[in-house]
């Protein structure tokens, strides 16, 4: 594993700060800076690991879209046995997936891995038993969504699931207000100034646009996935099960 540094790419204040982007000095702190910002990761990671178990089948694929470093395909290589079963890392910044090959391949498991460097709205999804979006299809153009999860229900086989992990918008203000005031505090309390905090909601605001729980499930619903469960929520953060 190639080390990790600390987060402090908003410590400093910027004039202009412009548009978050998933580049080199990112790749570089990742792990420091999801494990502060996401509230549950490593439960998130973990519960994907152990679902991984219940619907991987052999002889298909297994898909990680916008895999950053690797983290859900580790845990699925860890928790995994069956056979035949390949797993597909796509990410479309070249800096997380050179650290992403790196990752996977310290790792040594029954299922092999390819790592893509690819748009995942380009990705062929196809004889999937798990496909697998933690916190990615946030960073995907709000009109292109649909077309995506219509793309995932196609590629999957009957019976295989999409996990998608999302941060959500709640319905009302009081409430949205409610949950972005206590996400921070968790950011706060995980050592980030108000700088950062302010400077990071900047960056990131017209590159990560989110929906409240009722358009993800409406959204899946369209697609064909007729059960979807809700099975992590903290703060304004969740992650969905939707079940072929
Ligand atoms: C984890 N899943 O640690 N095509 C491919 N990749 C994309 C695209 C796209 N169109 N848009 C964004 N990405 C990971 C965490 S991070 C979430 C996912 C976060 C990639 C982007 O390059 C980045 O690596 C990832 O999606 C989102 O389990 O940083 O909040």
């Amino acid at each position: 594993m190639q080390k990790s540094h600390k987060d402090l790419i908003y410590s400093s204040p910027q004039e202009n700060v412009p548009d978050f982007q998933f580049d080199h000095r990112v790749a570089e702190v990742f792990p420091d800076m999801i494990q502060r910002s996401i509230p549950g990761y490593n439960t998130i990671i973990d519960g994907i690991g152990y679902f991984s178990t219940k619907f991987v089948q052999p002889n298909s694929n297994v898909y990680d879209l916008g895999c950053s470093l690797g983290a859900a395909s580790l845990a699925v290589r860890r928790y995994n046995q069956a056979d035949n079963a390949h797993i597909i890392a796509i990410d479309n910044s070249h800096a997380m997936l050179e650290r992403c090959a790196l990752h996977l391949s310290a790792f040594k498991s029954n299922m092999a891995f390819t790592t893509r460097c690819q748009d995942i709205l380009e990705s062929e999804i196809s004889h999937a038993s798990l496909v697998i979006m933690n916190f990615t299809l946030q960073f995907i153009k709000p009109e292109l969504r649909a077309q995506l999860i219509n793309s995932i229900y196609q590629g999957l086989l009957p019976g295989g699931a999409l996990i998608l992990s999302e941060k959500l918008k709640h319905d009302t203000q009081t409430g949205n207000d409610l949950l972005v005031d206590i996400h921070h505090e968790f950011k706060r309390r995980n050592g980030y100034s108000e700088l950062e905090i302010s400077q990071k909601r900047t960056a990131i605001e017209n590159v990560m646009i989110i929906d409240s729980y009722a358009e993800h499930e409406n959204r899946l619903k369209q697609a064909g996935f007729n059960d979807v469960a809700m099975w992590f929520k903290c703060y304004n953060f969740a992650s969905m099960i939707a079940i072929k």
